[in-house]
């Protein structure tokens, strides 16, 4: 989430006639679906002003929703949830989270019940990308990257630091490296955004050929929110971080005072331990 949000503003059961299910007949004959929305936005500016455009209209919100499900086909509540999700966020100002429930109360499953549901939350995230280079053209290498990542789907680009020229940190005998950072606001999930990276790494010509070895391009994930992850294929924060100064450096630039989610030191603290120097 861009910033921690309490405020919501609520639709309850919309009742939409629309077309989605996994039965032909359904995309037919249609049915009814019954939407609910929490959108969470930060209404004090409107509260304080009684002024409509300080928030988001619920009207629109609803009319959208309306005009969304029905002019869309999907098979299931899941993607008509997930896509319908995905639209209001980016395209509704001030919305930082989303909790939308699809019913389908004529649900075809030949036995008496209620309602059958989805609900989904969804939410714009921030994230730190660190950006390094040591071969070719670097500052075009990194300059491109950025470019590539705020007009990658659903991702925006906030903040970039400048450029620091840095010696190699790992394998020594390697020319100097490029780096900085970027701050990122998107509705992609960690692992999406690690795809995103790899795809703009492999457009920059980047071969994996020695770990910590030369490269085009280099893109980690440094934070992701407060996000604490550990998979094979992700480690959040990105575990090294703290001990470099060529990430702490641009990083300090944009955040000096993000706070590292397991150590509890800011990103100022900790470029002043790796410098030596006491954070006081
Ligand atoms: N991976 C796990 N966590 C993350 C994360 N938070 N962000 C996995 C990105 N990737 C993450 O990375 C290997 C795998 O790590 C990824 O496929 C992903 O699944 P890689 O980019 O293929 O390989 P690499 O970059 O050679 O290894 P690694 O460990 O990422 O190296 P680093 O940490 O990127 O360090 N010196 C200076 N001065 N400046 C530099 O930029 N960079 C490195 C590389 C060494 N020395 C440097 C610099
Ligand atoms: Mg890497």
């Amino acid at each position: 989430m861009i910033h921690t949000v309490y405020d919501k503003i609520k639709i309850q059961d919309l009742e939409v006639f629309a077309n989605h299910g996994v039965f032909p007949e359904e995309n037919v004959l249609g049915q009814k679906f019954l939407v609910s929305a929490v959108l969470y936005t930060d209404t004090r500016k409107a509260g304080m002003s009684d002024n409509l455009s300080a928030s988001i209209n619920y009207g629109e919100i609803s009319a959208f929703i309306d005009r969304y499900l029905k002019e869309h086909t999907f098979k299931l509540l899941e993607r008509a949830a997930e896509a319908l999700a995905e639209e209001l966020l980016l395209h509704t100002p001030g919305l930082a989270k989303i909790n939308l429930e699809i019913k389908k109360p004529w649900a075809p499953v030949k036995l008496p019940l209620k309602t059958v549901s989805v609900e989904i939350e969804r939410a714009w995230h921030t994230a730190y990308i660190a950006l390094g280079s040591n071969m070719g053209d670097r500052e075009k290498y990194i300059n491109d990257a950025v470019k590539a990542l705020d007009a990658a789907h659903g991702c925006s680009v906030t903040e970039v630091s400048s450029l620091i020229e840095t010696p190699p940190y790992g394998v020594t005998d390697q020319a100097d490296f490029l780096n900085g950072c970027l701050k990122l606001s998107t509705i992609l999930s960690p692992e999406e955004v690690l795809a995103e990276l790899h795809r703009i790494e492999q457009t920059a010509g980047r071969e994996r050929v020695l770990r910590w070895g030369p490269r085009t391009l280099d893109l980690d994930i440094i934070f992701y929110d407060d996000l604490v992850l550990e998979s094979k294929e992700l480690c959040i924060p990105h575990v090294e971080m703290h001990k470099r100064l060529f990430v702490l450096g641009p990083l300090c630039e944009i955040a000096p005072y993000k706070r590292h989610p397991v150590y509890g030191k800011t990103v100022w603290e900790m470029k002043a331990e790796v410098q030596g120097e006491h954070a006081d």
